[in-house]
């Protein structure tokens, strides 16, 4: 088995570096239209857009590259509630509908973040492939309420590299708890967005405090390289 390294930040990833793409899933967390399409939740809230879409075109690049690895796993995340609203806890519905259209509620592309709907559908650039694994989740982490460690525990997996939006709220909330459950974490800087470029600037510069308190962050291009020189070998 031929191991990998990236060069990140704070520390060469992963900490004893090497790593393997058997022990490895590639996340991407939340690539859905209510986050990133026109018409979707975040558009509808008044956000800028492009501050969410640029996380497409870098993720779709280094996915391409990531499904020519054997053995290195792709996991898709969805954040959404069943139509019945009854894994909808009361305050993040009644927050939600102080910003209208609240989450439930109908909007240009469907029932805001309802499962099923258009607007809960993972953008079609980054349409998930056969065989990737998707993990539905009601919540901003994606290993609350549901199967997501079982399934990497399963697979063996031990390393994470992260992508996805919004990088201060689903893609932060999963790094911290992959990182309390032993996840060897990497986020991609570049695959990442948030509804304010502050709040995405503040997350990065979190992640590497106290010698990599989360993990460690690195451009989407120092993993392709690395890959790369995987694929050839
Ligand atoms: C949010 C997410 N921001 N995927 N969800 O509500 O980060």
């Amino acid at each position: 088995m031929t191991g990998f390294h990236v060069e990140a930040a704070p520390y060469r990833w992963p900490f004893d570096e090497t790593a393997y793409a058997a022990k490895t899933a590639f996340l991407i967390i939340d690539m859905q239209t209510d986050f990133c399409g026109e018409g979707g939740y975040v558009d509808t809230m008044g956000y800028d857009l492009n501050l969410t879409r640029a996380a497409i075109a870098p993720i779709r690049e280094t996915l391409e590259l990531v499904r020519k690895v054997p053995e290195m796993r792709v996991i898709h995340t969805r954040e959404g509630h069943r139509p019945e609203l009854v894994d909808l806890p009361a305050n993040k519905g009644w927050r939600s509908r102080k910003v209208c259209p609240g989450i439930g509620e109908p909007g240009p592309c469907g029932r805001i973040l309802v499962r099923g709907e258009p607007g809960w559908e993972i953008v079609p650039e980054l349409r998930p492939a056969a065989g990737e694994i998707i993990i539905d989740k009601p919540g901003k982490g994606s290993f609350y309420a549901t199967d997501l460690e079982h399934i990497l525990r399963t697979m063996g997996v031990t390393h994470l590299i992260l992508t996805g939006i919004t990088t201060d709220v689903c893609v932060h909330t999963t790094m911290r708890e992959a990182n309390d459950r032993g996840f060897e974490c990497l986020l991609l800087t570049d695959c990442t967005g948030a509804t304010e470029k502050r709040h995405y600037e503040a997350a990065i510069s979190m992640i590497s405090m106290q010698g990599g308190i989360f993990g460690a962050t690195a451009p989407s291009a120092n993993l392709r390289a690395a890959l790369a020189g995987l694929i050839a070998s």
